[in-house]
C-alpha cells in the first residue's frame, strides 16, 4: 500500500463488518461529503440532519434494489467521531447482496473505497489517537487469547501512550533546561544542574529498560509459539515428538540421522496452543550433501523458535556439553530447556547427577523417557510456564507494537546513555542537547508523531478494510 493511496480529502467508505452474511451489516462512511452521501440515498434525511445532534436516524435507502432498504443511520458530526471527520454508519440487514448494493450506492454517490486501516489512519493523522492506540485496534481484531485481548484493550486505553508521555515530559524538561543554558552561555547564568541530569536520565533509563524487556518477551510471540526439539542425532527427539503429539508421526530408529526434514504439529500444552517441531540431529561434520542440507534446515528452524528443547540422552551424558551457546541476539528471544531423554536406560542416580549438572548451568531441566512416559507432563508444564512468562502480567504492549518498537526503544536508550556520558565528560551543552533530541525523535516514532507517511502506510496496510 502506497502512502499516496491514503489521501485525506476524499470521502471514504467500506463494509465494516465481515463479508459473509450475518444478521446485520455496517457500511461506514467518513469525510467531508459523508452527510451528502446519506442524503443521496435517502433525501428525507436532509431535514433531520439539521437538528443539532441527531445520533441515530431511521432511514430508507434507495440503492437500486426492488424496495428501499430499511436502515439506521448513525451520524457523527466532526470532530466528535472516530476519524474526527463527519461520519455515517449505515446499519443494514446483513444479507450479502444488500450490503453490496448499499456500499455500491455510496461509492456511486462519490465516495472512494477505503484502503485497509484508513479510518484509523485518519484518526491518527487528526490527533484522535496515537499510533500505539491505533495498533491496539489492529491487535484487538487479531487477538486469539484472553491475554492478548487484555493487553490490546489496555494499550487501546492509552496504557503505552501515557507511559511514553511521562518519558517525553521528563526528557523535554531536561532539554529545555540544557538549551536555556546554551542561550545564556555568554552571560553569567548558572550552568545546568548536572545531578539533575543524571537523576532524570537514570530514572528514564530504568523505565525504558523494563519496557524493552517487556517488548522482548512480547516480540517472542510474533511468529506464534514454536517449540523446537533439538540435540545430537539419536537423542530421542522424534520419539519425544511422537509422544507429545500422541501419534506416530516421525520415524524413529536406532540409526543416527533418521530425521532429515523437520516435522511440525499443533499441540496443546495446557491452555496454550503451540507448534511443536522435530528437527534433524545436529552434527559437527556432515559428510554427505543431503546431511549438510538437513543441518542447514535444522539451524534455520532453531532461529525461529520460541522455546528450544535440548535433548540429552541419559545414557550419553557427554552430550550435555553440546547444548549450544546461542548468539546473544538469539538467546534474547528464545527460552531454553534441557530434557534428559531415555532415562529408563540408566540408574536413577546417574540421571539425577546429569540433571543436577544441567541445572547448575542455569537451564531448567526435565527428566523424561519416551518409552515409559515419565516426565512428559512435567515437560509440558515447564514449556507452558516458559511461554506464560513470555506474556507476564502487567505487560503494556501488544505483540505487533513490541515487534515494531523494540529497536526504537533501544535507540532511545542509546541516545540517553550518550547524553549521560557527555554530561559526565563535561561536554558542551549543545552536544548533550543533540542527544536528548535524538531520544525524543525516537519516542515520536513510537507514538507516530514523527513517522513518515510511508512508514504509517506500511503499518496501516496490515489492518483490515473497514477499520
Ligand atoms: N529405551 C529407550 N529408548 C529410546 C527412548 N527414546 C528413544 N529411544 C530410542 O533411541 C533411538 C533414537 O530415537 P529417535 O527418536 O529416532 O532419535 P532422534 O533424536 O529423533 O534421532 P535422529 O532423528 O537421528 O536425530 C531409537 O532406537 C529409539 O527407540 C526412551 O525413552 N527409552
Ligand atoms: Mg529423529
Amino acid at each position: 500500500m502506497e502512502a499516496r493511496e491514503y489521501r485525506l480529502d476524499d470521502t471514504i467508505a467500506a463494509l465494516a463488518t465481515g463479508s459473509a452474511g450475518a444478521y446485520r451489516a455496517i457500511v461506514r462512511v467518513s469525510g467531508r461529503d459523508a452527510f451528502r452521501m446519506l442524503r443521496a440515498l435517502d433525501p428525507t434525511s436532509a431535514r433531520r440532519l439539521r437538528v443539532p445532534f441527531p445520533r441515530v436516524l431511521d432511514v430508507a435507502l434507495e440503492v437500486g434494489l426492488a424496495a428501499p432498504v430499511p436502515a439506521e443511520a448513525w451520524v457523527w458530526r466532526r470532530p466528535r467521531s472516530y476519524t474526527m471527520e463527519n461520519m455515517v454508519e449505515l446499519h443494514i440487514p446483513g444479507a450479502v447482496p444488500i450490503a453490496r448494493a448499499v456500499l455500491d450506492a455510496v461509492l456511486r454517490a462519490g465516495a472512494r473505497l477505503a484502503a485497509p486501516g484508513e479510518f484509523t489512519f485518519r484518526a491518527v493523522i487528526h490527533g484522535k489517537m496515537d499510533l500505539t492506540e491505533a495498533e491496539a485496534i489492529m491487535s484487538l481484531t487479531r487477538a486469539r487469547t484472553p491475554e492478548s485481548m487484555r493487553i490490546a484493550l489496555e494499550q487501546l486505553d492509552g496504557g503505552l501512550k501515557r507511559r511514553m508521555e511521562m518519558v517525553r515530559e521528563q526528557i523535554w524538561n531536561l532539554l529545555v533546561e540544557v538549551e536555556a543554558a546554551l542561550d545564556f552561555v555568554e552571560e553569567d547564568v548558572p550552568v545546568v544542574d548536572r545531578d539533575r541530569i543524571f537523576a532524570t536520565i537514570d530514572s528514564v533509563l530504568d523505565d525504558l529498560r523494563a519496557l524493552s524487556e517487556q517488548m522482548r518477551r512480547r516480540g517472542m510471540l510474533r511468529h506464534g509459539l514454536r517449540v523446537v526439539l533439538t540435540g545430537r542425532p539419536n537423542a530421542g527427539k522424534s520419539s519425544l515428538f511422537n509422544r507429545l503429539v500422541r501419534q506416530q508421526r516421525a520415524i524413529v530408529s536406532p540409526v543416527p540421522g533418521t530425521t532429515r526434514d523437520y516435522l511440525q504439529a499443533r499441540v496443546r500444552f495446557g491452555n496454550i496452543e503451540v507448534e511443536l517441531v522435530d528437527t534433524p540431529g545436529l552434527e559437527d561434520n556432515p559428510n554427505r550433501e543431503v546431511d549438510a542440507r538437513a543441518q542447514e534446515l535444522a539451524k534455520q528452524v532453531l532461529r525461529r523458535a520460541t522455546v528450544v528443547v535440548h535433548c540429552v540422552p541419559a545414557d550419553r551424558p557427554e552430550e550435555l556439553e553440546f547444548v549450544p551457546r546461542l548468539s546473544e541476539q538469539d538467546a534474547e528471544i528464545t527460552e531454553r530447556v534441557v530434557v534428559i531423554t531415555r532415562s529408563d536406560l540408566v540408574e536413577r542416580s546417574t540421571v539425577e547427577l546429569l540433571a543436577a549438572q544441567a541445572s547448575e548451568r542455569g537451564w531448567p531441566v526435565v527428566v523424561t523417557s519416551a518409552r515409559t512416559g515419565t516426565g512428559l507432563e512435567q515437560l509440558e508444564a515447564l514449556v507452558q510456564e516458559r511461554l506464560v512468562e513470555g506474556a507476564a502480567e502487567g505487560d503494556v504492549c501488544t505483540v505487533e507494537t513490541a515487534a515494531r518498537c523494540r529497536q526504537i526503544v533501544e535507540r532511545m536508550m542509546e541516545a540517553l546513555q550518550a547524553a549521560y556520558e557527555s554530561t559526565v565528560m563535561c561536554q558542551p551543552e549543545d552536544i548533550i542537547a543533540a542527544d536528548l533530541r535524538a531520544a525524543l525523535d525516537a519516542l515520536y516514532e513510537i507514538t507516530g508523531a514523527l513517522c513518515s507517511e510511508d512508514i504509517l502506510a506500511a503499518i496501516f496496510s496490515r489492518f483490515c478494510i473497514g477499520k
